[in-house]
């Protein structure tokens, strides 16, 4: 089982469709293990950020992400980075495919709706960036055996 750090950005929180992305990962059978809504500092957006801070769209980003709350939670699932990043598509919200979360729903590079951890080492920092280990709630879902294979 695998972790990932997701963030519903601030354009997500103030369009209203935190329940409509929330639910696609419920509907996914993804299991949300800790989330809460905070509002991202500039501190934490250049140590979230950090290969990015030197880019000539950084000063934007940074703006974008600490400009309104976000919601922070760690999805737990089978290949959950690779899936959780598939669902959001490309970066880019204009050249996502359809079906996709911003596909469906940006036409925006930098307000992208979603955030998701690119890989293991990706997710184990920026999930210590976001929670403390007694925020995480790990528990065994009773539609487990509804959801996969036990050999899965
Ligand atoms: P992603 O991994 O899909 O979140 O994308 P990147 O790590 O490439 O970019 C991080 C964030 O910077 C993205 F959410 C979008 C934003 N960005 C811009 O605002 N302008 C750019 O030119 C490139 C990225």
């Amino acid at each position: 089982m695998e972790r990932t750090l997701v963030l519903l950005k601030p354009d997500c929180v103030q369009r209203r469709l935190m329940g409509k992305i929330i639910g696609r990962f419920e509907e996914k059978g993804l299991n949300i293990v800790a989330m809460k809504m905070m509002q991202i500092t500039p501190e934490l957006s250049k140590k979230h950020y950090a290969e990015h801070v030197n880019k000539p769209f950084y000063p934007g980003l940074e703006a974008f992400v600490t400009g309104a709350p976000v919601v922070a939670m760690i999805v737990e699932g089978l290949e959950v980075i690779r899936v959780m990043r598939e669902m959001l598509g490309a970066t880019s919200g204009l050249k996502a495919a359809a079906g996709t979360i911003r596909g469906d729903y940006s036409s925006s590079r930098q307000m992208n709706l979603v955030h998701a951890s690119d890989g293991p080492e990706a997710a184990a920092r920026e999930i210590a960036l976001y929670f403390r280990d007694e925020e995480i709630c790990a528990y065994e879902p009773t539609l487990t055996p509804w959801m996969k294979a036990g050999d899965e």
